[in-house]
């Protein structure tokens, strides 16, 4: 087996899933390439030391360049904050190294311009984590919808729905919240969240032309979890836009972090002309399939258990009838990665497709602070 040998920077909530997909991606996976788990990287290096250990990372940097230097690093994985995964990925690929950047690429369309440049010109694999493609349900989707079996397709509907941030209390910075403080996430339930949907539908339904959008800020100062200070919440709390899809059909899309009583309620549904598929990342071990063409006495919505051999990915886990969960869209990611060494096939999400989900998430900004349409 060929070690792929892998650099992470930062160690939070997706450190842990990229971690565990590395770990677990060779067991289940019949794979020439196995990553070898070389160095975590982060500020604090007690915390950083507490990581490697519970994980099984052999060493620890406290500064993501000398990362960059070290000769036996062949992948760096970002898993910081979006406002430094730019000049990680930029200099990463100058220092000819893969890259694999946590999603949304970038602070905005610009910056991901930059990176996309990069490590086209460096000529490094690269790729970004939008995990929910790897979903067996969603991966079947797309084959569904690719075998034509839904026909023309008229509607794109979709939600990330969450419930976290509804207190005044959440601070807003810092390690566990920087998701609030627009310096450090750009945005926020649009690249947060939305950012998610939008990729899953640029991937099944095609490209989008043109949004309109509304965003609110629900609370208006947070206290700044590391200066004390109170200060102005500049993200976006809620988004919701409409859209049409090149392909004709018409798009619809929501997320909040203020829909009490969810906690990560990711929908999607896709009506066509023949047939509609739903899925909920609640019961994401289930698509939801109604098909015209069925005869009418028996005609209604299917609730497929995605289980079987036979479905995306699932030949590679248990027995027939036994769910699979959110970590393992992780290690399929990690898998196709690997897949992808061997085949020379590039992997997608490629930084060039991530960069598309960044365009729309730009003209959903400005056509909500403009209250006007905006092309793509
Ligand atoms: C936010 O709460 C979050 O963790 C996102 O950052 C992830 O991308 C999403 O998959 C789950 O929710």
């Amino acid at each position: 087996m060929k070690p792929l040998n892998i650099g992470m920077v930062g160690y939070g909530f997706m450190g842990r899933t990229h971690s565990n997909g590395y770990s677990q991606a060779n067991h289940f996976f019949d794979l020439e390439y196995k990553p070898v788990l070389k160095a975590v990287c982060a500020r604090n290096k007690d915390k950083a030391q507490a990581f490697a250990d519970q994980w099984g990372y052999e060493s620890v940097e406290t500064d993501w360049r000398e990362l960059l230097k070290r000769d036996d690093i062949d992948a760096i994985d970002i898993c910081t904050p979006n406002n430094l995964h730019k000049e990680i990925a930029i200099a990463a690929a100058e220092a000819g190294k893969m890259v694999l950047c946590e999603k949304p690429l970038s602070m905005d369309t610009a910056e991901g311009e930059e990176m996309v440049a990069a490590v086209e010109k460096a000529g490094v694999a690269n790729m970004v984590w939008y995990n929910y493609r790897r979903v067996p349900a969603v991966t079947l989707a797309k084959q569904l919808i690719d075998e034509g079996r839904l026909g023309r397709i008229f509607h794109y509907r979709a939600n990330f729905l969450q419930d976290w941030t509804i207190s005044e209390d959440v601070p807003q910075g810092g390690e566990a919240t920087w998701r609030l403080d627009a310096e450090a996430a750009g945005s926020g339930v649009t690249g947060d969240l939305l950012a998610h949907c939008i990729d899953t539908a640029l991937w099944l339904n095609g490209d989008i032309t043109d949004v309109s959008a509304m965003t609110e800020t629900f609370i208006k100062q947070r206290t700044h979890s590391e200066t004390g200070e109170t200060q102005e919440v500049k993200i976006d709390d809620a988004c919701a836009f409409h859209c049409h899809f090149k392909n004709g059909s018409l798009g619809l899309f929501e997320s909040t972090r203020y829909a009490r009583g969810h906690k990560a309620l990711y929908t999607l549904e896709i009506n066509g002309e023949h047939a509609s598929i739903r899925w909920d990342l609640h019961d994401l071990h289930r698509l939801e399939y109604f098909d015209h063409r069925d005869d009418s006495i028996v005609r209604g919505w299917r609730s497929v258990h995605i289980s079987d051999g036979d479905q995306p990915y699932m030949g590679n886990w248990w027995v027939p009838g036994l769910n699979i969960g959110y970590e393992h869209t992780f290690i399929h990611q990690v898998a196709d990665f690997l897949k992808s060494l061997e085949t020379g096939e590039p992997i997608e999400p490629s930084f060039r497709s991530a960069l598309e989900t960044q365009k729309v998430c730009d003209a959903v900004l400005a056509s909500a602070a403009e209250r006007q349409w905006k092309d793509v």
